[in-house]
């Protein structure tokens, strides 16, 4: 039924295990992509924790988005990815490109820069909602140079930020429209 890069996540554990019959969240960002189209990631109702500790690699803590991909899920009060305070909850590098549609992204936690999104590449999200997530710099997004972030119709809630800068990017160019900011 689908196109092999199109994974739809069948386990809301934080797992990596490729002889389990399930697909995590984490094992749907880190398959490889076919090279000619951009990967998208289906999520289902409910909470996909972050749970893998350790050292920081793609396997461990935040997530890391080395390509391009689309992480959907079935609307922002019923698709809830959590970082349970481990860590911050995506990673974007440079080059690489990350879409978040319909979905909760909360407690992440970042000791540096963006609670949720580290971004050091480009980010599109509609219909998101940041809620409860906190960094030195950025509690929920940290834009960084040269980065590209463009949101719509998403809500930032109650984003604490031990350092300076808020809520939002900074340094890179972002496009924001229908933003909700609420404390
Ligand atoms: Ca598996
Ligand atoms: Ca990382």
């Amino acid at each position: 039924m689908s196109s092999p890069n199109e994974i739809t996540v069948t386990t809301f554990t934080d797992l990596l295990n490729a002889n389990d019959g399930l697909i995590s969240l984490r094992e749907a960002i880190l398959a490889p992509l076919d090279g000619i189209r951009e990967k998208a990631i289906f999520l289902g109702e409910g909470t996909y924790t972050l749970s893998l500790d350790g050292t920081e690699s793609p396997e461990t803590r935040d997530f890391d988005i080395h390509s391009s991909m689309t992480i959907v899920g079935l609307g922002a009060s019923r698709t809830i990815i959590d970082g349970k305070q481990l860590d911050r909850i995506f990673e974007v590098f440079p080059h690489a490109s990350l879409t978040l549609s319909n979905l909760t992204i909360t407690n992440g936690r970042a000791v540096d820069k963006g609670g949720a999104i580290y971004s050091q590449g480009t980010i599109h999200l509609t219909q998101t909602v940041l809620h409860n997530n906190s960094a030195n710099f950025g509690g929920a997004i940290f834009n960084d140079q040269n980065a590209i972030a463009t949101i719509a119709g998403s809500v930032f809630s109650n984003n604490g930020v031990y350092g300076k800068h808020g809520a939002g990017g900074n340094n890179g160019s972002h496009g924001l429209r229908e933003i909700t900011f609420r404390t």
